[in-house]
C-alpha cells in the first residue's frame, strides 16, 4: 500500500494534473503529427467507411488504385468488409462524345438527387486518363455545386495501362462507395473505344447522351451503343437548338423501334433536356425510376446484377492467369525466341504456345 499522499499541497504538484494548451506543448503537438500520419489499418478503414468518413473512403480507393502488392492485400480484405453493406443502390451509366454536356448534365442531375436527399458517387472510367488525372477532376468547374455538396462524392478515373484494370478498380470503388452510404452511383465514361462496353457490364442503367443535328459518325455513335442504352437523352434542347433536338427525338425514337425487344422487357425511351438550364432533368430521374420498377418487379434487376457478378470472376480469372503467365521469369526468357523460331517457320504457333504454356 503505498502512504498517504497528502503532501499534495505544494502549488507545484497541484499544476501537475492539468493539461497545458496543446498549442503550447511541442510534444502533444507532435504525437497528434504522428497520430496522423500513421497508416490506418484495414480494419479502421472499414469502420470509417460504414461511417460515412469521405477521408476513409478515398484512402482505401487509393489503396484499390494502387500496384503495390501489399496495399492491393489491404485493399481486398477492405472490400471483402465491405460487401456486406454494399448493393442498396441504384448504378447508373453515362455515356456521350467529348462535349455532348456529360459533366454539365451530371451536375444538374446530381444536385437534382442530392435535393432529393441521396447519396450520390460520381465516378470514371477513362482509360486514356493517366496523364491527365481523369476528365471528372479535368473540369471540376463544370461540376461546381456538386464539389461542395456535402451528399456528393467525386472521384476521377483510376489511371491504368489498360480498360480491364480500370474497369476492375471502378468496380470495386462502387462496392466502397455504396458501403459509405452512396446510394446513387453514377459512373461517367467518354463513348469512344470499349469503354462504354466496359461500364454497361457494372451498371443497372445506361444512358446515353446525344446532340441533335449530328450524324452518328459525327457522334461517334456505333451500332452496340444505341443497343446497349435504356434511354437516350438529347443534350442541349434550348436556343435555336429547340426544333432540331425535337426532331431528334422522334427520329431516334423511330430507330429504337428497329432493335429488338430487350430481355429486361425496358423499352428505351428517348427525352429531352437542357444540362446548362436545368431543364429535362427530373424527367430523367423519373424514367429511370420507372424502369427500376419494371425490373425490380420482373426481377431483370437482380438477374442482371448476378449476370454482371458472373461475368467479373470470369474475367478476374482470365486477368490474374494472363498476368501470372507473362510475368513468369521463365516466359519472359522464352518468349521472344519463341515468337522468332514462329517467324521463321522453325515451329508452329501452336507448338511455341504448348511450349510457353508448359514452363
Ligand atoms: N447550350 C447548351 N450548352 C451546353 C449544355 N450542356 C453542356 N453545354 C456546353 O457544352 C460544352 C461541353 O460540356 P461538358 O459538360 O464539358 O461536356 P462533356 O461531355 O463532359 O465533355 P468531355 O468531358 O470533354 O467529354 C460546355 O461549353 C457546356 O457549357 C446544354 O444543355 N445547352
Ligand atoms: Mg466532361
Amino acid at each position: 500500500m503505498t502512504k498517504k499522499k497528502k503532501t499534495y499541497k505544494s502549488a507545484l504538484k497541484e499544476q501537475e494534473g492539468i493539461t497545458p494548451p496543446e498549442t503550447l506543448s511541442h510534444n502533444s503537438a507532435n504525437s497528434i503529427k504522428k497520430k496522423r500520419l500513421k497508416t490506418p489499418s484495414a480494419r479502421d478503414l472499414v469502420a470509417g467507411i460504414l461511417d460515412g468518413n469521405m477521408t476513409a473512403l478515398s484512402r482505401a480507393i487509393t489503396l484499390i488504385e494502387s500496384t503495390n502488392t501489399e496495399h492491393l492485400k489491404k485493399a481486398n480484405e477492405i472490400i471483402a468488409n465491405c460487401l456486406p453493406f454494399a448493393n442498396k443502390s441504384v448504378r447508373i451509366g453515362i455515356t456521350g462524345i467529348p462535349g455532348v454536356g456529360k459533366s454539365t448534365f451530371i451536375e444538374a442531375f446530381g444536385s437534382y438527387l442530392t435535393s432529393q436527399e441521396k447519396k450520390i458517387a460520381v465516378l470514371a472510367v477513362d482509360p486514356s486518363s493517366s496523364l491527365s488525372r481523369g476528365s471528372i477532376l479535368g473540369d471540376k468547374t463544370r461540376m461546381e455545386e456538386l464539389v461542395k455538396d456535402p451528399n456528393a462524392f467525386i472521384r476521377p478515373s483510376p489511371s491504368g495501362a489498360s480498360l480491364g484494370g480500370v474497369a476492375r478498380k471502378t468496380r470495386e470503388t462502387i462496392i466502397l462507395c455504396e458501403a459509405a452510404g452512396f446510394n446513387t452511383i453514377l459512373i461517367e465514361t467518354v463513348g469512344v473505344g470499349q469503354s462504354e462496353t466496359a461500364v454497361h457490364g457494372m451498371v443497372d442503367f445506361f444512358l446515353l447522351l446525344k446532340i441533335a443535328g449530328a450524324g452518328d459518325e459525327l457522334q461517334g455513335i456505333k451500332r452496340g451503343i444505341i443497343e446497349m442504352a435504356d434511354t437516350i437523352v438529347i443534350n442541349k434542347a434550348d436556343g435555336n437548338n429547340i426544333k432540331a433536338a425535337k426532331s431528334a427525338k422522334v427520329e431516334f425514337n423511330r430507330a429504337l423501334h428497329l432493335y429488338p425487344p430487350k430481355s429486361s422487357e425496358w423499352t428505351p425511351k428517348v427525352s429531352l433536356c437542357s444540362a446548362l438550364n436545368r431543364e429535362g432533368i427530373e424527367d430523367v430521374w423519373i424514367l429511370i425510376q420507372d424502369y427500376l420498377q419494371t425490373t425490380q418487379t420482373n426481377g431483370y434487376f437482380e438477374e442482371n446484377r448476378n449476370n454482371q457478378n458472373r461475368f467479373w470472376l470470369l474475367q478476374t480469372i482470365e486477368d490474374r492467369l494472363k498476368s501470372k503467365f507473362y510475368n513468369s521469369a521463365k516466359v519472359k526468357s522464352e518468349l521472344q525466341a519463341q515468337i522468332e523460331l514462329v517467324e521463321a517457320g522453325k515451329t508452329t504457333p501452336f507448338a511455341a504456345a504448348e511450349y510457353l504454356l508448359s514452363l
